[in-house]
């Protein structure tokens, strides 16, 4: 039920009530007026307490999502819009917007100003909405620019994440926060297939910076008996995915050469090994962790891998094509520390928040290409279309 029509009914029943005390008034029976009157109040007051209460009975909770523009924001925005919560997210001014993803939804949600790497706008931000709920997604999240960015990667991704936290700590200790935390801090991994105690060999600036952040939020959980927790995500992937990441990148290229649009698709090291899932479906993990009575770190993973080189066949069998004939190798792709093979044991996620994914590999390189024909298609015809 919403506020306003809750309201809009009070008002009249008031009203209604008004009357009928004012003529038992004048009619001398004041009892009846009197409880006529207590009647309203009571009902006055069930309305309004349901007013406040979302459709699956508990009370009407708000979330802040930092990074909400991103792949993960806008899918976390739209499922925690389906549960009823106020939604806020933080957005870093700029000169342009970058809001394509959440356009659908900019209208639902409230969106403020913040940077990660300002304390006081952090500090500032959770004062003006005291959120019940707070998703840390934020982050520069792509891995070879973090060689290129090193010192701005370690602010974004490693301290923002304190700052975050001692924002929290300061105005809401109360709330529950999610930390994206990623599958790239197993980097040289030390067993197959890694789990929460499964320790961490980051190789490249963005999984150190990452591992700092999953550090940090354990220890102002234990420091300050916080509700803070870290989710180690495997890769997720979408039809929203930025264009540079692997997947997008060979979906995107699939489309645009069926459609003619180009005829080569330059690769780095098609023999690395990723256990790619949905982000949908990974979103919903990120807000079972916070439904939780104690707060736990959890893996989130499919739990079967795959290569480059099986993403690129995946995707131009999609399309009927002979990937061997438009595929090139160029070593500007190639890492400086490469992380050869990630797989995920998502076990303790499906035995404690019952969660498993839901889409498999091939339905997920499919939705990817099919997406991609059709936003190039309407390119190609010239209708614009955002990505
Ligand atoms: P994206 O790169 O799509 O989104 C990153 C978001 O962070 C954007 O909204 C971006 O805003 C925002 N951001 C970056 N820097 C700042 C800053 N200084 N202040 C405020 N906002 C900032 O990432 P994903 O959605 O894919 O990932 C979400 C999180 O999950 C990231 O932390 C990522 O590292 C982590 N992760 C992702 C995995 C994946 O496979 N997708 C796996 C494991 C972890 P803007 O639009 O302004 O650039
Ligand atoms: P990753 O994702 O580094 O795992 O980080 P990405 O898709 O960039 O790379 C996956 C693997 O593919 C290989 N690769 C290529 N990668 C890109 N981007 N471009 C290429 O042309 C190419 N050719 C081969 C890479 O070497 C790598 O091995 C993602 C990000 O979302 C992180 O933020 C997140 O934390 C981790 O996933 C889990």
């Amino acid at each position: 039920m919403r506020k306003g029509t809750v309201w809009i009914y009070f008002v009249s029943l008031s009203f209604s009530s008004l009357v009928e005390i004012a003529w038992q008034v004048f009619s001398g029976s004041t009892d009846v007026a009197l409880l006529t009157c207590r009647q309203d109040y009571i009902y006055s007051a069930v309305f309004v307490f349901q007013a406040d209460k979302q459709e699956d009975g508990g009370m009407m909770k708000t979330a802040l999502i930092t990074g909400v523009t991103g792949q993960d924001g806008s899918y976390l925005a739209e499922l925690l819009l389906d549960k009823g919560y106020k939604v806020y997210g933080m957005v870093r001014r700029a000169s342009t917007e970058t809001f394509s993803r959440i356009s659908h939804i900019k209208d639902k949600i409230e969106l403020r100003q913040a940077d990660l790497l300002d304390e006081l706008s952090l500090i500032k931000l959770l004062e003006d909405v005291q959120p019940d709920e707070i998703y840390n997604l934020a982050a520069m999240s792509f891995v070879p620019t973090s060689w290129d960015q090193p010192i701005l990667t370690s602010e974004f991704t490693g301290t923002g994440v304190v700052r975050i936290l001692e924002a929290m700590r300061r105005v809401c200790p109360k709330a529950k926060l999610y930390q994206a935390s990623s599958s790239e801090m197993f980097g040289k991994v030390r067993e197959v297939p890694q789990n929460e105690d499964t320790p961490f060999y980051p190789r490249s600036p963005y999984g150190v910076s990452k591992a700092f952040g999953h550090y940090i939020t354990v220890n102002y959980r234990e420091s300050y008996q916080l509700f803070a927790v870290s989710g180690i995500l495997f890769n997720h992937e979408s039809p929203r995915r930025g264009m540079e990441f692997v997947t997008r990148k060979v979906t995107n290229g699939a489309a645009a050469i069926k459609l003619g649009l180009t005829d080569e698709l330059r690769m780095g090291n098609l023999d690395a090994r990723r256990d790619w899932g949905f982000a949908g479906d990974y979103v919903e993990a990120m807000w079972l962790m916070l439904q939780q009575d104690t707060p736990d770190d959890f893996v989130i993973a499919t739990g079967v891998d795959h290569s480059v080189r099986d993403l690129v066949v995946a995707a131009f069998e999609h399309v009927d094509l002979d990937w061997e004939k438009h595929v090139k190798i160029d070593p500007a792709f190639i890492r400086p520390a490469e992380v050869d093979l990630l797989l995920g044991d998502a076990s303790k996620a499906e035995r404690v928040l019952g969660w498993t994914p839901k889409t498999d590999f091939k339905g997920l390189v499919q939705m990817m290409v099919d997406a991609d024909l059709v936003r190039l298609e309407a390119l190609k015809s010239g209708r614009a279309m955002i990505g």
